[in-house]
């Protein structure tokens, strides 16, 4: 059953549960509506790099950290197109395209993305797009594109978000989800973890993505990617089983939801990645990069789907089809 009205506390008996016990009910769950098998490739592009007014404390791109990253100019069409196809050749269903930009701003450079759009839509792709806050206009404008899913992470707890970011706030987060529902697109909406938040942080941040109605079709969970330069350079890598439960902990809170084992798998060996795949997670970004830090490349997920008997994805799920069912 898929609830949204889950409670504080049973979340907390869920994230609790001794791991070995949760693994295995998150699998039963994943079981019931997912193929256990089959994990999704996405790619990542960014087609707009750094120089970000915004402070998010992890971010690479905000430009008032020394992170080495230089602001680069919204890329051509036709590049992100050569790299859209070469994604799909290497059996990516879905591609989301990113900007270091905190708000869309209506004019010339948002119509070449809406270009974009249609363009890597037109290729068979699933496309999505994480271009900061939007408007209900943008978003209307970005779904009749060929927008399927719009990211936007909420990251953490309301109530830690303060201090990792000073330049918008939670209530300006959700209330671009709000857009992006409206408009019809899925949302794709999970978090960070590593961050040097609570336990007590987790389990709100999960709860707040267990309560949107319906649930995010999409729920990513990052591994913070630790970039010197940015506040949060120095943070000590998390302990690869704190991502096993709160993956398992998701999946069971949002048992229909693609779970994706994001950024952070350069610092997991395939065995644990085989116990987040275990605990439900079913998509990972493939490629040599993420937006601009570096992702296992395609021959190391290849020879890690064939040691684990995964099979990619061929067709991209369609949580939105399934809920009219
Ligand atoms: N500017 C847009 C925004 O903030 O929504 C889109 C791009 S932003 C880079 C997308 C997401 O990447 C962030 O919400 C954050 O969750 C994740 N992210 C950024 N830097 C990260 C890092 N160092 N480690 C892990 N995740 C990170
Ligand atoms: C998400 O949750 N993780 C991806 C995607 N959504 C856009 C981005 C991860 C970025 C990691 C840092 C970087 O490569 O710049
Ligand atoms: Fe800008 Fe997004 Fe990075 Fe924040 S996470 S600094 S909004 S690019």
């Amino acid at each position: 059953m898929i609830r949204s009205d889950w409670q504080r506390e049973e979340i907390r008996a869920i994230y609790d549960t001794p791991l070995i016990e949760l693994v295995f009910q998150a699998q039963q769950v994943h079981r019931q509506y997912h193929d256990p098998r089959a994990v999704q490739k996405c790619t990542l592009l960014s087609v707009k790099t750094g120089g970000c007014p915004e402070d998010c404390g992890y971010c690479p791109q905000a430009a008032r950290y020394h992170t080495g990253v230089d602001a680069q100019k919204l890329m051509d069409l036709p590049d992100v197109v050569a790299q859209a196809r070469a994604a799909k050749e290497s059996g990516s269903t879905r591609f989301c395209m990113g900007a270091a930009w905190r708000e869309v701003k209506d004019g010339a450079q948002f119509d070449r993305v809406l270009e974009m759009v249609k363009a890597v839509n037109d290729l068979g792709l699933q496309v999505c797009t994480t271009l900061g806050m939007v408007t209900e206009e943008q978003a209307a404008k970005l779904e009749a594109a060929g927008v399927y899913a719009y990211n936007h992470n909420i990251d953490t707890s309301e109530s830690f978000y303060g201090q990792v970011i000073g330049t918008r706030t939670y209530e300006d987060r959700l209330n671009t989800l709000k857009h992006v529902r409206k408009a019809g697109m899925t949302i794709c909406s999970g978090g960070i973890i590593g961050m040097g938040e609570t336990v007590e942080d987790r389990i709100d941040f999960l709860h707040r993505l267990a309560s949107f109605d319906p649930h995010p079709e999409s729920v990513p969970i990052n591994a913070l990617v630790p970039v010197e330069g940015t506040p949060l350079g120095d943070r000590p890598k998390i302990d690869p089983l704190e991502m096993v439960r709160t993956i398992a902990t998701a999946r069971m809170l949002m048992p229909r939801s693609v779970v994706r084992l994001s950024a952070g798998r350069l610092e997991l060996s395939i065995e644990a990645q085989m116990l987040c795949f275990m605990a439900g997670a079913n998509s990972i970004f493939a490629g040599d990069k993420l937006l601009t830090t570096p992702n296992p490349n395609v021959q190391t997920d290849d020879d890690m789907f064939r040691a684990l008997g995964l099979k990619v994805m061929e067709q991209a799920p369609d949580p939105r089809a399934a809920c009219k069912v």
